[in-house]
């Protein structure tokens, strides 16, 4: 009973929350009927950690490796904070913060979207994500042993998400997509690890401290993993509600052939903009890839057939490290499909950042006709 009364009045909260954010014209709500617009337009294409580094260099700021291979950048930039709960000023992947809101910034300045992960360390063991012990989801919901840890955790990704402002001190929309990949049992909030219940409340304690914190710049993002032949009860399995996620997204990489990667994308597209429709929400493949991109011409044999026939918001390749070899999923000059992506660029497959615009007197949320291919 006491779990049913906590549920109703974090439902309560957030709801409230959210009104307050359509009467007020939020940039959240600015960014949502932006994204809406350019929906229309295209597919915009997106990179992990894009402007930070890529397999050959590191911490040359202005530089992307989609760029050097298409002269254009990613219309989508994705930032990670994983280690911002500890107070670090670099994340787990040796970004420092203060580059990364720098970039974040500019890229907004340009008229490109950002979005943001959080592979958040174990509360519990204090070691990372995917150290699934100690029953770390019950430690941090009420009555948990550490609800003061998440309290300052929660803190600490306020002020940071909150830092995110332009020149004249207007807050930076961004899509925030915490506690992602629930539906797989590898991080401490994973299907193995906590119920579904449980995991709803984690994310909804997460929104209500971001509301709580007067953030109007996050765009909520649900992403679980890919499942086989998934359906939409399981794909919703986690799902937070209406109030709480403006975009639907998925997690895919490819493993085996295309054809699978294609069946498995075409399959959650479907799941997502069924949904989407009838509740008014975005969807987007939020994270995918092929582990080095072993087929010159993946981009115009898989990664575009794996998206045919749907409008997804974005499709966002996961990083190149410069840390580690085999974390390479996005384009490159010394790939071998770098070809296959300058075809896919010139044909206007997707959107990049040169054709979004940013009007710098009303805020970044108008579309450019300049760009339209
Ligand atoms: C994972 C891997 C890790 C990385 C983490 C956060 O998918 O790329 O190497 O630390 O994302 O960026």
């Amino acid at each position: 009973m006491k779990k049913i009364i906590l549920a109703m009045a974090i439902a309560m909260l957030a709801l409230g929350a959210n009104a307050k954010q359509k009467v007020q014209n939020t940039p959240a709500q600015q960014l949502i009927e932006r994204l809406k617009t350019l929906q229309k337009r295209g597919v915009m294409f997106g990179h992990q950690d894009a402007l930070f580094y890529g397999t050959t260099w590191k911490w040359e700021y202005g530089r992307s490796d989609v760029n050097d291979v298409c002269g254009d950048y990613p219309a989508v930039l994705g930032c990670e904070l994983g280690g911002l709960e500890l107070g670090n000023d670099k994340n787990l992947d040796g970004v420092a913060f203060d580059k990364m809101r720098q970039q974040i910034i500019a890229h907004h300045q340009k008229g490109g979207i950002i979005t943001i992960s959080w592979h958040t360390y174990n509360p519990v063991t204090g070691k990372d994500a995917w150290n699934t012990d100690g029953d770390a989801v019950t430690a941090v919901l009420p009555g948990g042993k550490e609800v003061e840890k998440i309290q300052l955790w929660h803190e600490r990704l306020a002020q940071f998400l909150g830092s995110l402002k332009d020149e004249r001190g207007r807050a930076v929309p961004v899509i925030f997509r915490p506690w992602h990949e629930m539906s797989g049992a590898w991080f401490w909030w994973g299907n193995k690890q906590c119920t579904p219940e449980q995991y709803k409340a984690l994310f909804c304690l997460t929104f209500n401290a971001m509301a709580d914190a007067g953030l109007t710049n996050l765009v909520w993002s649900y992403s679980p993993n890919v499942k086989a032949n998934d359906t939409p009860e399981h794909y919703f399995s986690y799902y937070p509600g209406d109030a709480f996620v403006d975009v639907l997204g998925v997690d895919v990489y490819q493993f085996k052939g295309g054809e699978v990667f294609i069946e498995q994308c075409q399959n959650e597209m479907r799941i997502m903009a069924t949904y989407a429709k009838k509740h008014k929400k975005l969807y987007a493949l939020t994270e995918a890839g092929y582990r080095n991109t072993p087929d010159a011409q993946w981009y115009s044999s898989t990664l575009l057939p794996a998206i045919k026939g749907f409008a997804p918001s974005y499709v966002l390749l996961w990083r190149n490290a410069w840390d580690q070899a085999e974390e390479n999923f996005g384009p490159a000059p010394e790939k071998s499909c770098a070809n296959d992506f300058r075809k896919i660029h010139k044909e206007g497959a997707f959107l990049f950042r040169s054709q979004l615009q940013c009007a710098p007197t009303k805020g970044c949320w108008m579309v450019s006709k300049k760009g339209k291919k």
